[in-house]
C-alpha cells in the first residue's frame, strides 16, 4: 500500500476538486448537511454512478485557506482538509493515512481487473484477516469510548467495536457467535461518542471491510477492494436524525399489508396440501390466531422455480381459498437457481433473453444448487429484473400473497470449475454480469433479486402492496424487502444474540427483520420456545422456523404448560397491532427502525449506551426479554424517567437498574409515562381500523399517544388518531381526535379502584377498563 496524497486543488461549481499523483478525489456538499468524498484514478470513474444511492441536490460550498489547510462550508456545516498529508476533518471525527493498493488492479479491461482482483491475492489474503490488496483504505483515528454500530446484521453484541467485519454476502448455514460475514452487507457505520451519532456510508458494492480498533487500538481502517472510493458522511446528532437521513440516501420500506405484521409460521418444509391443512387444524383446535402459511423449498415440482408439485399441490389455488376462509395467507419461496432443463419454461424464456450469468468465457455460468444443474439469474439488468417479476404471475395466480427470496448472496452448493460439493459455496469473483464482473455484482446479488421481486408483485398485484422476506441484501434492502437473519440455531446463546443483531439491523435501516423463532437448526424445548416466542412477539417479523433435520416447534409441538404460554405471546402479538403498524407507518416514513436500542431514545445516558440485551420497541415500550434457562429474574436498566410496568402498572423512577421477576407468561415490559399506547383485542383484524381500539394509560399529569389507522392494504388514505390527557392527581380526563365510530376502551394501569368515572368501570388484574364516548372520558379518585 502507498500512501495516497494530493498536490493540487481548486473549487469548480462549489465542489472541491484534488489532484495528486495517484488518484484524485472530489468533495461534494449535498443538502441536508452530508459530504461525499470519491477518489478514483481511472479517468471513467469520475462519473461513477451508485446502484442505491437516491442524491438530494447539491449546494455549492465555499472554500477558505487556514494555517492547517482547507476549510470547506456549506448550509451551516463545515469540513477541513490537509492534501499532504491527507487527513479530513469533520464533527469531531479525524480521517488520515489514505493508501491505495501497492499494485493498482484497475484497468479498463475486465479480464485484467479479474486477474489481478480474483485470479491474485486480493480474495485469497481476505479469507484470513481481510487486509485486502487492491483498491483504498482509509483511517479513522480512535477517541476513547468510542462506539460502533450499525454494519447490519452481525454476530456479536451491540458495539461493534474490537474486530473487523466484512462486507460480502454469504450463506452461513451453522452460524457461530464469531462467523462474519453473514447474508447482508451493509457498509454503514454509526460511530457514537458521547451521546452524539454521524454515519458513514461507503457507497461501494465491491468487497469492503471495516476494521474497527481491531489490528491497531489507536485506529480503525476502512478499505474497499474496488477501483473507487466512494464515502458519505452524515450528520446525526441525534439517531432519529441520522436514521432519517441515511434512509433518504438509500432508501425506505414501504407500508407493508398489515397480514404481514402478524405471526407467521414456517418449517422446511410443509410437503404437502394436507400437512399445510393439518397445520391450520392445529391453529384452530389450539385457538392460536394465524396470518400466513409459509412453503419451503418442496412445494415445488423438483426444485423447478414458479412451479408446484403436480402430486403433492394438486390444486393450489382451491388450497389458497380455504386458508383464506380462515384469515391465513400463504407465502412461498422462491431461489435464485433457475434449472437448467430443455423445455422449462423459465429457463427457455431466460435464455431467450440472455438473462443467465456468464462465466469468464462469456458462457453460460452452470452450477448447481437445489437444482442441479443450475444458472442464475442476472439481476443487475433491467430487462432481466422485469422477466423475473413477470415469472412471478404463475404463483400470484394461485393467490400467493408474498415472496420469501433465499440463497440469494448467491449461495451454490457447485460451481463449474469447482470440483467439491459443499455448502457455502457463491459463484466465482470472475464470472460475468454483462460488461461488470461478480465482484462488483456480488454484494447486490440479494438486493436486485428482491427489487425485480417487489417490482413484479407492485405490477402483477395492482391495489395490493407487496411483501417481500430476503435472506441476502445490501444497503437500501429495505426498500424492496424484510429480512431475515438465516440459520441460527435453537441455542439460547442465538436468542439472545438475536437482539443486537436485529438492532444493529434497525440501525442500518432495516426496520422490518426478525430471526427464525425457536431457531432453525438443532432441536428446541418447551421453554425456549416459550421464551422466544415472547421476545419475537417484539421483533418486528415475528415468524417460527425449523430446518428439516430438528424437533417440530409449532405452537403446541410441546404440550402443556408451554402450549398455554405461547398462545398468550401470539395473542399479545395480534394484541399489539395498532402500536406496530403505528411505528411501520413512521418507518416507512422516515425510516425509524421498530425495535431501537436504549441509547435512540436516551443518547445522552452513558449507561444505556451498553445495554444489548434490551430494547425499546418504537419510543413508548421498553422490554427486557429472559434470556436463559430456567430464568427467575433478571436485571432491568431504565433510564430516566417514570417506567410503568405493562402488566401490573407498577411505578418505577430511572435512572437506574431493578430486579425484575420473568415469569413465563409474559415479556417484562414497561410503558414510558405521559404515554398512551393504542392497542387491540388480540385477535387478527381484516384492517387497521381497529374495533374496538383500546387506549393503555398510565396516570401522568400530561397524556399522548398516536395510532395510524387505514385499511390494511391498498394505497388508500390513512389517518393519524390522537389521544390526549391531563391527570390533576385527582381527575383524569383523556380525549381522542378525529372522533371514529368504532369503540374504544381506555386501560389505565396502575390506578386505584375509582370515585366516579364517566362510565361503567371494569378492574381485571390490576388494568382498570372503561369506554370513551363522545371522543371523552373521565375518571375521578
Ligand atoms: O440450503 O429452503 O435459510 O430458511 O428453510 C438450505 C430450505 C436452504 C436456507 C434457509 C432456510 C430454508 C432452507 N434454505
Amino acid at each position: 500500500m502507498r500512501n495516497v496524497n494530493f498536490e493540487d486543488y481548486r473549487l469548480e461549481d462549489g465542489v472541491l476538486w484534488l489532484d495528486g499523483p495517484q488518484s484524485r478525489a472530489r468533495l461534494e456538499a449535498y443538502e441536508g448537511g452530508y459530504w461525499r468524498l470519491l477518489i478514483w484514478h481511472r479517468p471513467e470513474d469520475e462519473k461513477k454512478g451508485s446502484w442505491v444511492v437516491d442524491a438530494p441536490p447539491r449546494v455549492a460550498a465555499t472554500l477558505e485557506r487556514s494555517a492547517g489547510g482547507l476549510a470547506l462550508r456549506a448550509a451551516g456545516a463545515e469540513i477541513r482538509v490537509r492534501l499532504k498529508p491527507f487527513a479530513l476533518f469533520w464533527e469531531g471525527l479525524e480521517f488520515a493515512d489514505l493508501q491505495v493498493g501497492e499494485q493498482p488492479t484497475w484497468t479498463t479491461d475486465a479480464a485484467a481487473v479479474a486477474e489481478a482482483l480474483v485470479g491474485g491475492t486480493a480474495l485469497r489474503e481476505a479469507e484470513d484477516g481481510y487486509p485486502l490488496a487492491g483498491g483504498y483504505a482509509i483511517h479513522l483515528l480512535e477517541r476513547e469510548g468510542r462506539r460502533y454500530f450499525g454494519l447490519g446484521e452481525r454476530t456479536g453484541f451491540l458495539d461493534k467495536k474490537g474486530r473487523r467485519w466484512l462486507n460480502w454476502t454469504a450463506d452461513s448455514p451453522e452460524q457461530q457467535p464469531g462467523d462474519d460475514p453473514l447474508y447482508q452487507a451493509h457498509p454503514f457505520l454509526i460511530a457514537f461518542d458521547e451521546g452524539r451519532v454521524r454515519g458513514l456510508y461507503l457507497d461501494e458494492s465491491w468487497k469492503s471491510s471495516f476494521d474497527l480498533a481491531f489490528r491497531e487500538a489507536g485506529r480503525s481502517r476502512i478499505a474497499v477492494e474496488g477501483p473507487t472510493f466512494d464515502l458519505w458522511l452524515l450528520p446525526g446528532p441525534e439517531p432519529a436524525a441520522l436514521l432519517e437521513r441515511y434512509t433518504a440516501l438509500v432508501g425506505r420500506p414501504w407500508l407493508p399489508p398489515l397480514w404481514a405484521l402478524g405471526y407467521h409460521q414456517c418449517r422446511w418444509s410443509y410437503p404437502d396440501e394436507q400437512s399445510v391443512e393439518g397445520l391450520i387444524e392445529g391453529f384452530k383446535r389450539h385457538e392460536i390466531p394465524l396470518s400466513a402459511v409459509w412453503l419451503d423449498i418442496d412445494y415445488m415440482d423438483g426444485y423447478r422455480v414458479f412451479t408446484f408439485s403436480p402430486y403433492r399441490f394438486p390444486d393450489p389455488p382451491r388450497l389458497v381459498r380455504r386458508l383464506a376462509a380462515e384469515g391465513v395467507r400463504v407465502v412461498t419461496i422462491v431461489d435464485p437457481g433457475v434449472k437448467k432443463e430443455a423445455g422449462y419454461p423459465v429457463y427457455e424464456s431466460g435464455r431467450k433473453i440472455d438473462a443467465f450469468v456468464k462465466n469468464r468465457r462469456e458462457e453460460e455460468l452452470v452450477g448447481e444448487v437445489w437444482p442441479r444443474p443450475a444458472v442464475w439469474p442476472d439481476f443487475s439488468r433491467s430487462e432481466v429484473r422485469r422477466w423475473w417479476g413477470e415469472q412471478h404471475r404463475a404463483l400470484l395466480e394461485a393467490g400467493v400473497a408474498g415472496i420469501w427470496n433465499d440463497m440469494n448472496e448467491p449461495a451454490a452448493f457447485a460451481v463449474e470449475g469447482d470440483e467439491t460439493f459443499g455448502v457455502g459455496k457463491t459463484l466465482p469473483a470472475d464470472a460475468r454480469h454483462g460488461a461488470r464482473l461478480h465482484a462488483e455484482v456480488h454484494n447486490l446479488y440479494g438486493l436486485l433479486m428482491s427489487r425485480a421481486t417487489h417490482e413484479g408483485l407492485r405490477r402483477l398485484r395492482e391495489g395490493r402492496r407487496p411483501f417481500v422476506l430476503s435472506r441476502s441484501g445490501f444497503a437500501g434492502i429495505q426498500r424492496y424487502a424484510w429480512v431475515w437473519t438465516g440459520d441460527n440455531s435453537s441455542y439460547w446463546e442465538h436468542m439472545a444474540m438475536s437482539v443486537p443483531m436485529l438492532l444493529n439491523l434497525g440501525l442500518s435501516g432495516v426496520a422490518f427483520c426478525g430471526a427464525d423463532i425457536g431457531g432453525f437448526r438443532g432441536d428446541a424445548s418447551g421453554e425456549l420456545l416459550t421464551r422466544w416466542t415472547w421476545l419475537g412477539a417484539l421483533y418486528p417479523f415475528m415468524r417460527n422456523h425449523s430446518a428439516k433435520t430438528s424437533r417440530r416447534q409449532e405452537p403446541w409441538a410441546f404440550g402443556e404448560p408451554w402450549l398455554g404460554y405461547i398462545r398468550q405471546a401470539i395473542r399479545f402479538r395480534y394484541q399489539l397491532q395498532p402500536y406496530l403498524y403505528t411505528l411501520a407507518e413512521e418507518a416507512a416514513r422516515s425510516g425509524q427502525p421498530l425495535m431501537r436500542p436504549l441509547f435512540y431514545h436516551f443518547p445522552d445516558d452513558p449507561e444505556a449506551a451498553g445495554v444489548y440485551d434490551q430494547f425499546m420497541l418504537g419510543p413508548d415500550l421498553l422490554a427486557a426479554p429472559a434470556l436463559r434457562p430456567g430464568q427467575q429474574r433478571r436485571l432491568v436498566y431504565l433510564p430516566a424517567g417514570r417506567w410503568y410496568d405493562f402488566w401490573t402498572g407498577e411505578a418505577e423512577a430511572g435512572p437506574g437498574w431493578l430486579v425484575a421477576p420473568t415469569p413465563l407468561d409474559r415479556v417484562p415490559l414497561w410503558l414510558r409515562e405521559g404515554r398512551a399506547l393504542p392497542l387491540s383485542a388480540g385477535r387478527p383484524a381484516k384492517s387497521a381500523h381497529w374495533d374496538p381500539l383500546v387506549w393503555r394509560l398510565t396516570p401522568s399529569d400530561r397524556l399522548e399517544g398516536q395510532v395510524y389507522t387505514d385499511d390494511g392494504d391498498g394505497y388508500g388514505p390513512g389517518e393519524r388518531l390522537k389521544l390526549t390527557g391531563r391527570f390533576d392527581g385527582k381527575r383524569l380526563l383523556v380525549s381522542q381526535e378525529p372522533l371514529t365510530e368504532a369503540e374504544v376502551l381506555i386501560e389505565l394501569v396502575g390506578a386505584a379502584e375509582p370515585r366516579a368515572a364517566s362510565g361503567p368501570v371494569s378492574f381485571r388484574r390490576g388494568v382498570l377498563r372503561l369506554p370513551l364516548r363522545g371522543g371523552e372520558a373521565w375518571v375521578e379518585w
